[in-house]
Protein backbone atom coordinates (compact mmCIF):
# COMPACT_ATOMS: atom_id res chain seq x y z
CA UNK A 1 0.00 0.00 0.00
CA UNK A 2 2.93 2.42 0.57
CA UNK A 3 3.89 2.04 -3.26
CA UNK A 4 0.18 3.07 -3.82
CA UNK A 5 0.29 6.14 -1.67
CA UNK A 6 3.53 6.85 -3.58
CA UNK A 7 2.30 6.83 -6.72
CA UNK A 8 -0.91 8.96 -5.86
CA UNK A 9 1.84 12.02 -4.42
CA UNK A 10 4.18 12.02 -6.85
CA UNK A 11 2.53 9.98 -9.84
CA UNK A 12 4.08 7.36 -11.74
CA UNK A 13 4.82 7.03 -15.36
CA UNK A 14 1.61 5.88 -17.04
CA UNK A 15 -0.72 6.26 -14.00
CA UNK A 16 -1.07 10.27 -14.36
CA UNK A 17 -4.80 11.19 -14.69
CA UNK A 18 -7.20 11.04 -11.79
CA UNK A 19 -9.55 8.46 -13.56
CA UNK A 20 -6.33 6.07 -13.53
CA UNK A 21 -5.44 6.47 -9.96
CA UNK A 22 -9.30 6.19 -9.08
CA UNK A 23 -9.11 3.02 -10.58
CA UNK A 24 -5.34 1.97 -9.31
CA UNK A 25 -7.28 3.03 -5.86
CA UNK A 26 -10.61 0.96 -6.26
CA UNK A 27 -8.24 -2.32 -7.53
CA UNK A 28 -6.32 -1.84 -4.32
CA UNK A 29 -9.15 -0.97 -1.75
CA UNK A 30 -11.40 -3.68 -1.78
CA UNK A 31 -12.08 -6.95 -3.44
CA UNK A 32 -15.30 -9.44 -3.61
CA UNK A 33 -15.24 -12.89 -3.10
CA UNK A 34 -18.73 -14.04 -4.99
CA UNK A 35 -19.05 -16.55 -7.39
CA UNK A 36 -17.39 -14.49 -9.81
CA UNK A 37 -13.91 -14.12 -7.99
CA UNK A 38 -12.14 -10.74 -7.52
CA UNK A 39 -14.49 -7.97 -8.41
CA UNK A 40 -13.98 -4.07 -8.40
CA UNK A 41 -16.20 -3.20 -6.03
CA UNK A 42 -16.03 -0.51 -6.07
CA UNK A 43 -21.92 25.98 -4.12
CA UNK A 44 -20.56 28.40 -6.65
CA UNK A 45 -18.26 29.85 -3.87
CA UNK A 46 -14.75 28.90 -3.75
CA UNK A 47 -11.83 29.14 -1.49
CA UNK A 48 -11.18 33.20 -1.68
CA UNK A 49 -15.11 33.42 -1.21
CA UNK A 50 -15.29 31.86 1.94
CA UNK A 51 -14.06 32.18 6.03
CA UNK A 52 -10.92 29.60 5.98
CA UNK A 53 -12.67 27.21 8.28
CA UNK A 54 -15.94 27.51 6.82
CA UNK A 55 -13.97 26.47 3.06
CA UNK A 56 -12.10 23.62 5.47
CA UNK A 57 -15.81 22.38 6.39
CA UNK A 58 -17.26 22.46 2.68
CA UNK A 59 -14.06 22.13 -0.12
CA UNK A 60 -14.61 18.02 -0.01
CA UNK A 61 -18.69 18.61 0.53
CA UNK A 62 -20.39 17.59 -2.43
CA UNK A 63 -23.57 19.07 -1.85
CA UNK A 64 -22.38 22.49 -0.01
CA UNK A 65 -19.22 23.27 -2.71
CA UNK A 66 -20.50 23.13 -6.52
CA UNK A 67 -16.75 22.82 -7.46
CA UNK A 68 -16.30 19.70 -5.16
CA UNK A 69 -19.35 18.58 -6.62
CA UNK A 70 -17.30 17.31 -10.19
CA UNK A 71 -14.57 15.56 -8.35
CA UNK A 72 -16.32 13.85 -4.42
CA UNK A 73 -18.86 12.04 -3.84
CA UNK A 74 -21.70 11.01 -1.37
CA UNK A 75 -23.08 7.78 -0.16
CA UNK A 76 -26.54 7.48 1.98
CA UNK A 77 -27.28 4.74 4.31
CA UNK A 78 -30.91 3.70 4.27
CA UNK A 79 -30.96 3.44 8.06
CA UNK A 80 -34.10 5.66 8.80
CA UNK A 81 -37.41 4.23 8.13
CA UNK A 82 -39.97 6.37 9.47
CA UNK A 83 -41.23 9.57 9.53
CA UNK A 84 -42.93 11.66 11.80
CA UNK A 85 -45.06 14.24 9.63
CA UNK A 86 -46.62 13.52 5.94
CA UNK A 87 -46.02 15.44 2.63
CA UNK A 88 -48.21 16.05 0.35
CA UNK A 89 -45.23 15.04 -2.55
CA UNK A 90 -44.06 12.22 -0.58
CA UNK A 91 -45.41 8.60 -1.17
CA UNK A 92 -43.46 6.58 1.92
CA UNK A 93 -42.96 3.58 -0.58
CA UNK A 94 -40.58 6.10 -2.80
CA UNK A 95 -37.50 7.44 -1.35
CA UNK A 96 -37.88 10.93 1.20
CA UNK A 97 -38.46 13.25 -1.51
CA UNK A 98 -36.81 15.52 0.73
CA UNK A 99 -33.81 14.18 -0.26
CA UNK A 100 -34.30 12.12 -3.08
CA UNK A 101 -35.87 11.18 -6.17
CA UNK A 102 -38.86 9.25 -6.16
CA UNK A 103 -37.64 5.46 -6.38
CA UNK A 104 -37.22 2.96 -4.27
CA UNK A 105 -34.88 2.46 -1.42
CA UNK A 106 -33.49 -1.18 -2.81
CA UNK A 107 -32.52 -3.00 0.92
CA UNK A 108 -33.24 -0.88 4.64
CA UNK A 109 -30.06 -1.14 6.83
CA UNK A 110 -29.17 -1.38 10.21
CA UNK A 111 -26.46 0.71 11.29
CA UNK A 112 -23.87 -2.26 11.88
CA UNK A 113 -24.78 -3.23 8.38
CA UNK A 114 -24.63 0.79 7.36
CA UNK A 115 -21.15 1.30 9.15
CA UNK A 116 -19.82 -1.52 7.21
CA UNK A 117 -20.55 -0.86 3.32
CA UNK A 118 -19.35 2.75 4.56
CA UNK A 119 -16.06 1.39 4.93
CA UNK A 120 -16.52 -0.96 1.55
CA UNK A 121 -17.43 2.29 -0.38
CA UNK A 122 -14.64 4.20 1.08
CA UNK A 123 -12.18 1.39 0.59
CA UNK A 124 -13.21 1.62 -2.99
CA UNK A 125 -14.19 5.31 -4.23
CA UNK A 126 -11.77 7.39 -2.97
CA UNK A 127 -13.60 10.48 -4.24
CA UNK A 128 -16.45 9.31 -1.50
CA UNK A 129 -15.86 12.17 1.28
CA UNK A 130 -19.74 12.47 3.03
CA UNK A 131 -21.90 9.74 4.81
CA UNK A 132 -25.42 11.33 4.57
CA UNK A 133 -28.24 9.87 6.02
CA UNK A 134 -31.06 11.15 4.47
CA UNK A 135 -34.17 8.60 4.67
CA UNK A 136 -36.18 7.09 3.45
CA UNK A 137 -38.22 8.45 6.44
CA UNK A 138 -36.37 11.28 8.36
CA UNK A 139 -33.34 10.49 10.06
CA UNK A 140 -34.43 12.05 13.29
CA UNK A 141 -37.27 10.67 13.92
CA UNK A 142 -35.09 7.56 14.21
CA UNK A 143 -32.31 9.06 16.08
CA UNK A 144 -30.94 5.79 17.70
CA UNK A 145 -30.47 4.15 14.34
CA UNK A 146 -29.17 7.42 13.20
CA UNK A 147 -26.59 8.61 15.49
CA UNK A 148 -25.77 4.57 16.28
CA UNK A 149 -24.57 4.63 12.76
CA UNK A 150 -22.86 8.14 13.07
CA UNK A 151 -20.71 6.68 16.08
CA UNK A 152 -19.82 3.54 14.10
CA UNK A 153 -18.62 5.02 11.22
CA UNK A 154 -16.44 8.32 12.99
CA UNK A 155 -15.20 5.42 15.34
CA UNK A 156 -13.56 3.06 11.84
CA UNK A 157 -13.47 6.26 9.14
CA UNK A 158 -12.73 9.42 10.75
CA UNK A 159 -12.08 11.16 7.61
CA UNK A 160 -15.44 10.83 6.27
CA UNK A 161 -17.65 13.90 7.07
CA UNK A 162 -21.42 12.84 8.72
CA UNK A 163 -24.33 14.87 7.44
CA UNK A 164 -27.66 14.69 8.02
CA UNK A 165 -30.72 15.70 6.51
CA UNK A 166 -34.46 16.75 8.22
CA UNK A 167 -37.49 17.83 8.37
CA UNK A 168 -36.58 19.57 11.83
CA UNK A 169 -39.84 18.26 14.25
CA UNK A 170 -37.68 16.72 16.06
CA UNK A 171 -34.14 19.18 15.60
CA UNK A 172 -34.21 20.98 18.62
CA UNK A 173 -34.40 17.74 20.72
CA UNK A 174 -30.93 16.53 19.12
CA UNK A 175 -28.90 19.31 18.14
CA UNK A 176 -26.20 18.93 21.20
CA UNK A 177 -25.78 15.34 20.13
CA UNK A 178 -25.41 16.37 16.74
CA UNK A 179 -22.95 18.83 18.26
CA UNK A 180 -21.25 16.45 20.13
CA UNK A 181 -20.54 13.84 17.49
CA UNK A 182 -19.23 16.30 15.05
CA UNK A 183 -22.09 16.37 12.29
CA UNK A 184 -20.73 19.39 10.80
CA UNK A 185 -23.85 19.39 8.12
CA UNK A 186 -27.36 19.40 8.28
CA UNK A 187 -29.93 20.17 6.06
CA UNK A 188 -33.47 21.51 7.00
CA UNK A 189 -36.55 20.80 4.70
CA UNK A 190 -38.36 24.13 4.99
CA UNK A 191 -41.24 24.28 2.32
CA UNK A 192 -43.38 27.62 4.26
CA UNK A 193 -42.88 29.73 6.93
CA UNK A 194 -46.37 30.74 6.59
CA UNK A 195 -48.33 27.76 8.12
CA UNK A 196 -51.80 28.78 5.72
CA UNK A 197 -49.61 27.75 2.95
CA UNK A 198 -47.85 24.91 5.28
CA UNK A 199 -51.27 23.77 5.44
CA UNK A 200 -51.59 23.02 1.63
CA UNK A 201 -48.34 21.21 2.20
CA UNK A 202 -48.69 18.89 5.36
CA UNK A 203 -52.02 17.14 6.40
CA UNK A 204 -50.25 16.10 9.55
CA UNK A 205 -47.59 15.86 11.90
CA UNK A 206 -46.85 13.74 15.10
CA UNK A 207 -45.68 15.59 17.68
CA UNK A 208 -45.14 15.44 21.40
CA UNK A 209 -47.32 11.61 21.03
CA UNK A 210 -50.06 13.10 19.04
CA UNK A 211 -51.26 13.89 15.79
CA UNK A 212 -51.71 17.48 14.92
CA UNK A 213 -53.66 18.52 11.38
CA UNK A 214 -54.01 21.60 9.23
CA UNK A 215 -52.89 25.17 10.34
CA UNK A 216 -51.87 24.28 13.72
CA UNK A 217 -49.34 21.28 12.52
CA UNK A 218 -47.95 23.62 10.10
CA UNK A 219 -47.69 26.55 12.66
CA UNK A 220 -45.68 23.93 15.04
CA UNK A 221 -43.41 22.39 12.22
CA UNK A 222 -42.18 25.72 10.91
CA UNK A 223 -41.86 26.77 14.63
CA UNK A 224 -39.61 23.80 15.31
CA UNK A 225 -37.66 24.19 12.24
CA UNK A 226 -36.79 27.71 12.77
CA UNK A 227 -35.78 27.20 15.85
CA UNK A 228 -33.64 24.48 15.19
CA UNK A 229 -31.92 26.04 12.52
CA UNK A 230 -31.09 28.78 14.62
CA UNK A 231 -29.67 26.28 17.38
CA UNK A 232 -27.41 24.78 14.87
CA UNK A 233 -26.06 28.14 13.36
CA UNK A 234 -25.25 29.32 16.94
CA UNK A 235 -23.34 26.32 17.41
CA UNK A 236 -21.29 27.12 14.06
CA UNK A 237 -23.08 24.25 12.31
CA UNK A 238 -23.67 24.61 9.11
CA UNK A 239 -26.83 24.49 7.69
CA UNK A 240 -28.38 23.95 4.07
CA UNK A 241 -32.31 24.32 3.79
CA UNK A 242 -33.43 22.60 1.31
CA UNK A 243 -37.34 23.74 -0.27
CA UNK A 244 -39.18 22.08 -2.83
CA UNK A 245 -40.92 24.28 -5.49
CA UNK A 246 -44.53 23.76 -5.62
CA UNK A 247 -46.26 25.87 -8.35
CA UNK A 248 -49.49 27.49 -7.17
CA UNK A 249 -48.91 26.54 -3.60
CA UNK A 250 -44.99 27.98 -2.38
CA UNK A 251 -43.69 29.27 -5.58
CA UNK A 252 -44.16 33.01 -4.45
CA UNK A 253 -43.72 32.32 -0.75
CA UNK A 254 -40.24 30.79 -1.37
CA UNK A 255 -38.78 34.05 -1.26
CA UNK A 256 -39.76 34.64 2.11
CA UNK A 257 -38.22 31.80 2.93
CA UNK A 258 -34.78 32.67 1.74
CA UNK A 259 -35.05 35.47 3.71
CA UNK A 260 -36.05 34.32 7.37
CA UNK A 261 -33.70 31.30 6.71
CA UNK A 262 -30.53 33.76 5.86
CA UNK A 263 -31.40 35.76 8.83
CA UNK A 264 -31.32 33.07 10.50
CA UNK A 265 -27.70 31.88 9.50
CA UNK A 266 -28.47 28.91 6.73
CA UNK A 267 -25.66 28.62 4.77
CA UNK A 268 -27.03 27.90 1.86
CA UNK A 269 -30.38 27.34 0.12
CA UNK A 270 -31.15 24.80 -2.49
CA UNK A 271 -34.79 25.30 -4.19
CA UNK A 272 -35.57 22.00 -5.98
CA UNK A 273 -38.42 21.38 -8.51
CA UNK A 274 -40.85 19.67 -7.13
CA UNK A 275 -41.40 15.92 -8.84
CA UNK A 276 -44.70 14.86 -9.12
CA UNK A 277 -46.42 11.76 -11.40
CA UNK A 278 -49.40 10.21 -11.12
CA UNK A 279 -47.57 7.42 -10.74
CA UNK A 280 -46.03 8.23 -7.46
CA UNK A 281 -48.95 7.63 -5.63
CA UNK A 282 -48.60 11.04 -3.78
CA UNK A 283 -51.67 13.76 -3.12
CA UNK A 284 -49.92 16.17 -5.57
CA UNK A 285 -48.86 13.40 -8.58
CA UNK A 286 -52.47 12.05 -8.30
CA UNK A 287 -54.01 15.85 -8.14
CA UNK A 288 -52.18 16.51 -10.90
CA UNK A 289 -50.05 18.88 -10.13
CA UNK A 290 -47.23 19.97 -12.43
CA UNK A 291 -43.71 20.69 -11.37
CA UNK A 292 -41.45 23.42 -12.60
CA UNK A 293 -40.14 23.97 -15.72
CA UNK A 294 -36.36 24.77 -16.12
CA UNK A 295 -36.49 28.54 -16.19
CA UNK A 296 -39.22 29.17 -13.89
CA UNK A 297 -36.62 26.95 -11.49
CA UNK A 298 -33.80 29.26 -12.40
CA UNK A 299 -35.95 32.59 -12.31
CA UNK A 300 -37.13 31.95 -8.50
CA UNK A 301 -33.48 30.75 -8.07
CA UNK A 302 -32.07 33.81 -9.58
CA UNK A 303 -34.39 35.91 -7.80
CA UNK A 304 -33.18 34.27 -4.09
CA UNK A 305 -29.41 34.60 -5.41
CA UNK A 306 -29.19 38.77 -4.10
CA UNK A 307 -29.90 37.08 -0.75
CA UNK A 308 -27.70 34.27 -0.15
CA UNK A 309 -25.93 31.16 -1.52
CA UNK A 310 -27.86 28.62 -3.77
CA UNK A 311 -27.38 25.37 -4.61
CA UNK A 312 -28.42 24.46 -8.23
CA UNK A 313 -26.38 21.28 -8.33
CA UNK A 314 -28.80 19.04 -6.29
CA UNK A 315 -29.51 15.83 -7.56
CA UNK A 316 -32.42 14.76 -5.47
CA UNK A 317 -30.59 11.71 -4.58
CA UNK A 318 -32.38 8.39 -3.54
CA UNK A 319 -31.83 7.88 0.03
CA UNK A 320 -29.01 4.86 -0.69
CA UNK A 321 -26.93 6.88 -2.96
CA UNK A 322 -23.57 6.05 -3.98
CA UNK A 323 -21.69 8.03 -5.95
CA UNK A 324 -20.82 11.69 -7.06
CA UNK A 325 -23.63 13.46 -7.84
CA UNK A 326 -25.64 12.81 -10.95
CA UNK A 327 -23.97 8.97 -10.79
CA UNK A 328 -25.54 6.05 -9.04
CA UNK A 329 -23.64 3.59 -7.62
CA UNK A 330 -25.90 1.82 -4.59
CA UNK A 331 -26.24 -1.54 -6.86
CA UNK A 332 -22.55 -2.76 -6.62
CA UNK A 333 -22.69 -2.10 -2.71
CA UNK A 334 -25.57 -4.02 -1.69
CA UNK A 335 -25.64 -6.02 1.26
CA UNK A 336 -24.82 -9.19 -0.40
CA UNK A 337 -22.08 -7.64 -1.89
CA UNK A 338 -20.80 -5.62 0.80
CA UNK A 339 -20.98 -9.32 2.98
CA UNK A 340 -18.86 -10.79 0.62
CA UNK A 341 -16.19 -8.10 0.35
CA UNK A 342 -12.60 -8.15 1.59
CA UNK A 343 -12.12 -3.86 3.16
CA UNK A 344 -9.04 -2.42 3.50
CA UNK A 345 -9.69 1.19 4.79
CA UNK A 346 -6.44 2.91 3.62
CA UNK A 347 -6.73 6.72 5.27
CA UNK A 348 -3.38 7.59 3.69
CA UNK A 349 -4.09 6.58 0.29
CA UNK A 350 -7.38 8.39 0.82
CA UNK A 351 -5.47 11.42 1.68
CA UNK A 352 -3.58 11.09 -1.32
CA UNK A 353 -6.40 11.49 -3.81
CA UNK A 354 -7.95 14.41 -2.16
CA UNK A 355 -4.32 16.36 -2.52
CA UNK A 356 -4.20 15.05 -6.01
CA UNK A 357 -7.79 16.88 -6.92
CA UNK A 358 -7.22 19.83 -4.55
CA UNK A 359 -3.98 20.70 -7.37
CA UNK A 360 -6.28 19.76 -10.30
CA UNK A 361 -8.89 22.20 -8.89
CA UNK A 362 -6.07 24.94 -8.86
CA UNK A 363 -5.60 24.04 -12.71
CA UNK A 364 -8.91 24.84 -13.35
CA UNK A 365 -9.25 27.87 -11.49
CA UNK A 366 -5.98 29.45 -13.19
CA UNK A 367 -7.16 28.05 -16.37
CA UNK A 368 -10.49 29.74 -15.77
CA UNK A 369 -9.43 32.82 -14.83
CA UNK A 370 -6.50 32.79 -18.05
CA UNK A 371 -9.19 32.55 -20.31
CA UNK A 372 -11.75 35.24 -18.72
CA UNK A 373 -8.69 37.91 -19.09
CA UNK A 374 -9.63 37.03 -22.85
CA UNK A 375 -13.15 38.35 -22.29
CA UNK A 376 -12.16 41.53 -20.33
CA UNK A 377 -12.48 44.03 -23.77
CA UNK A 378 -16.30 42.65 -24.42
CA UNK A 379 -19.14 44.64 -24.40
CA UNK A 380 -21.88 42.48 -25.66
CA UNK A 381 -24.45 42.02 -23.14
CA UNK A 382 -25.07 38.78 -25.04
CA UNK A 383 -25.80 35.68 -22.38
CA UNK A 384 -26.56 32.04 -23.10
CA UNK A 385 -26.83 28.45 -21.90
CA UNK A 386 -24.63 25.99 -22.62
CA UNK A 387 -24.81 22.25 -22.17
CA UNK A 388 -21.91 19.88 -21.13
CA UNK A 389 -21.61 16.05 -21.48
CA UNK A 390 -19.35 15.28 -18.48
CA UNK A 391 -18.28 11.79 -16.12
CA UNK A 392 -17.04 14.24 -13.67
CA UNK A 393 -13.48 15.80 -13.01
CA UNK A 394 -14.77 18.64 -14.04
CA UNK A 395 -14.03 17.97 -17.88
CA UNK A 396 -16.23 18.39 -21.39
CA UNK A 397 -15.50 14.38 -21.26
CA UNK A 398 -18.72 12.41 -21.55
CA UNK A 399 -20.35 11.46 -25.38
CA UNK A 400 -23.47 12.56 -26.50
CA UNK A 401 -24.83 9.30 -26.55
CA UNK A 402 -23.45 7.66 -23.18
CA UNK A 403 -24.61 11.08 -21.27
CA UNK A 404 -27.09 10.51 -18.17
CA UNK A 405 -27.25 13.91 -17.72
CA UNK A 406 -26.20 17.71 -19.07
CA UNK A 407 -24.59 20.17 -16.60
CA UNK A 408 -25.85 23.47 -17.71
CA UNK A 409 -23.89 26.91 -17.46
CA UNK A 410 -25.14 30.54 -17.92
CA UNK A 411 -22.15 32.70 -19.69
CA UNK A 412 -21.55 36.27 -20.56
CA UNK A 413 -19.17 38.85 -20.83
CA UNK A 414 -18.70 38.76 -16.41
CA UNK A 415 -17.89 34.88 -16.67
CA UNK A 416 -19.38 31.10 -16.80
CA UNK A 417 -21.59 30.17 -13.80
CA UNK A 418 -23.28 26.50 -13.25
CA UNK A 419 -27.06 26.86 -13.26
CA UNK A 420 -28.11 23.50 -13.20
CA UNK A 421 -28.27 20.18 -14.61
CA UNK A 422 -31.22 17.86 -16.85
CA UNK A 423 -31.50 14.32 -16.19
CA UNK A 424 -31.92 12.51 -19.70
CA UNK A 425 -32.81 8.63 -20.79
CA UNK A 426 -29.64 7.93 -22.42
CA UNK A 427 -29.48 8.28 -26.26
CA UNK A 428 -27.46 5.54 -26.76
CA UNK A 429 -28.91 2.26 -25.41
CA UNK A 430 -26.90 -0.73 -26.37
CA UNK A 431 -25.06 0.94 -29.14
CA UNK A 432 -28.36 1.76 -30.67
CA UNK A 433 -30.13 5.16 -30.73
CA UNK A 434 -32.99 5.34 -28.64
CA UNK A 435 -36.64 5.60 -30.51
CA UNK A 436 -37.10 8.92 -29.62
CA UNK A 437 -33.88 9.98 -27.75
CA UNK A 438 -32.96 12.98 -29.59
CA UNK A 439 -36.49 14.56 -29.37
CA UNK A 440 -36.53 14.44 -25.51
CA UNK A 441 -33.18 15.68 -24.57
CA UNK A 442 -33.71 18.53 -27.18
CA UNK A 443 -36.31 19.07 -24.86
CA UNK A 444 -34.33 19.25 -21.91
CA UNK A 445 -31.34 21.69 -23.59
CA UNK A 446 -34.08 23.82 -25.42
CA UNK A 447 -33.04 26.85 -23.72
CA UNK A 448 -28.98 26.12 -24.10
CA UNK A 449 -27.57 27.42 -27.71
CA UNK A 450 -24.79 24.61 -27.39
CA UNK A 451 -24.05 21.51 -26.28
CA UNK A 452 -20.29 20.73 -25.45
CA UNK A 453 -19.82 16.93 -25.74
CA UNK A 454 -16.32 14.66 -25.81
CA UNK A 455 -18.00 12.82 -28.78
CA UNK A 456 -21.56 13.06 -30.75
CA UNK A 457 -22.63 11.06 -34.00
CA UNK A 458 -24.25 12.59 -36.79
CA UNK A 459 -27.07 12.14 -36.55
CA UNK A 460 -28.41 13.06 -33.27
CA UNK A 461 -25.62 16.67 -34.28
CA UNK A 462 -28.08 17.54 -37.25
CA UNK A 463 -31.36 16.91 -35.19
CA UNK A 464 -29.65 19.01 -32.65
CA UNK A 465 -28.49 21.59 -35.29
CA UNK A 466 -32.22 21.48 -36.82
CA UNK A 467 -33.67 22.58 -32.58
CA UNK A 468 -30.96 25.48 -32.81
CA UNK A 469 -28.77 23.74 -30.61
CA UNK A 470 -24.64 23.71 -31.96
CA UNK A 471 -22.82 20.53 -30.84
CA UNK A 472 -19.47 21.09 -30.54
CA UNK A 473 -16.55 18.50 -30.30
CA UNK A 474 -14.01 21.22 -30.17
CA UNK A 475 -13.56 20.83 -26.41
CA UNK A 476 -13.18 17.35 -25.76
CA UNK A 477 -11.33 16.47 -22.58
CA UNK A 478 -10.77 20.23 -21.42
CA UNK A 479 -12.12 21.82 -18.24
CA UNK A 480 -15.36 23.15 -18.43
CA UNK A 481 -15.90 26.64 -17.29
CA UNK A 482 -12.04 27.13 -19.52
CA UNK A 483 -14.48 25.90 -22.58
CA UNK A 484 -17.52 27.30 -21.57
CA UNK A 485 -15.62 30.69 -21.82
CA UNK A 486 -13.95 30.45 -24.99
CA UNK A 487 -17.04 29.07 -26.89
CA UNK A 488 -18.91 32.26 -25.87
CA UNK A 489 -15.84 34.21 -26.86
CA UNK A 490 -15.74 32.41 -30.31
CA UNK A 491 -20.14 32.47 -30.05
CA UNK A 492 -19.62 36.15 -30.06
CA UNK A 493 -17.17 37.39 -32.69
CA UNK A 494 -19.38 35.04 -35.04
CA UNK A 495 -22.41 37.24 -33.94
CA UNK A 496 -20.11 40.23 -34.95
CA UNK A 497 -19.06 38.69 -38.07
CA UNK A 498 -22.85 38.05 -38.60
CA UNK A 499 -21.71 34.65 -39.53
CA UNK A 500 -24.65 33.34 -37.28
CA UNK A 501 -27.86 35.13 -35.46
CA UNK A 502 -27.74 35.50 -31.81
CA UNK A 503 -31.62 33.67 -31.09
CA UNK A 504 -33.26 34.17 -27.69
CA UNK A 505 -33.84 30.57 -26.34
CA UNK A 506 -36.78 29.27 -25.72
CA UNK A 507 -37.95 27.02 -22.17
CA UNK A 508 -36.69 23.79 -21.13
CA UNK A 509 -38.30 20.23 -19.58
CA UNK A 510 -37.10 19.09 -16.00
CA UNK A 511 -37.13 15.25 -16.24
CA UNK A 512 -40.08 13.60 -14.39
CA UNK A 513 -41.00 10.44 -13.58
CA UNK A 514 -38.96 7.44 -11.39
CA UNK A 515 -34.96 7.25 -12.23
CA UNK A 516 -35.19 4.11 -10.56
CA UNK A 517 -32.14 2.46 -13.19
CA UNK A 518 -29.84 5.14 -13.56
FE1 LIG B 1 -26.77 13.60 1.40
FE2 LIG B 1 -28.04 15.81 1.60
FE3 LIG B 1 -25.84 15.45 3.01
FE4 LIG B 1 -25.71 15.79 0.40
S1 LIG B 1 -27.51 14.81 -0.59
S2 LIG B 1 -27.71 14.31 3.25
S3 LIG B 1 -26.42 17.30 1.90
S4 LIG B 1 -24.71 14.20 1.57
FE5 LIG B 1 -26.99 16.72 -1.98
FE6 LIG B 1 -28.46 14.76 -2.84
FE7 LIG B 1 -29.29 17.24 -3.20
FE8 LIG B 1 -29.28 16.17 -0.81
S5 LIG B 1 -27.46 16.32 -4.08
S6 LIG B 1 -30.50 15.47 -2.50
S7 LIG B 1 -28.51 18.21 -1.39
FE1 LIG C 1 -41.71 11.81 3.10
FE2 LIG C 1 -39.47 12.94 3.96
FE3 LIG C 1 -41.84 14.32 4.05
FE4 LIG C 1 -41.35 12.27 5.73
S1 LIG C 1 -40.23 14.27 5.65
S2 LIG C 1 -43.24 12.59 4.55
S3 LIG C 1 -40.22 10.84 4.43
S4 LIG C 1 -40.72 13.65 2.19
Amino acid sequence: MQKLVQLLEFGAPGAKSLEEIRQQVASAGCSSKGGSGKSSCGSAAGQGDLPPEVWEKVKNHPCYSEQAHHHFARMHVAVAPACNIQCNYCNRKYDCANESRPGVVSEKLTPEQAAKKVLAVASSVPQMTVLGVAGPGDPLANPQKTFKTFELVSATAPDIKLCLSTNGLSLPDHVDRIQAMNVDHVTITINMIDPEIGAKIYPWIFYNHRRYEGVEASRILSERQLLGLEMLTARGILVKVNSVMIPGVNDKHLVEVNKAVKSRGAFLHNIMPLISEPEHGTVYGLSGLRGPSAQELKALQDACEGEMNMMRHCRQCRADAVGLLGEDRSDEFSNEKVAAMEITYDLEARKAYQAKVELEREAIAKAKTAELVKLADETSAIKIQVAIATKGGGRVNEHFGHAHEFQIYEVSTAGAKFVGHRRVDLYCEGGYAAADGAATIIRALNDCTAVLVAKIGICPKDALAEAGIEAVETYAFEFIETSVIAYFKDYLQRVEKKEINHVAKGDADIRQGAFTEA
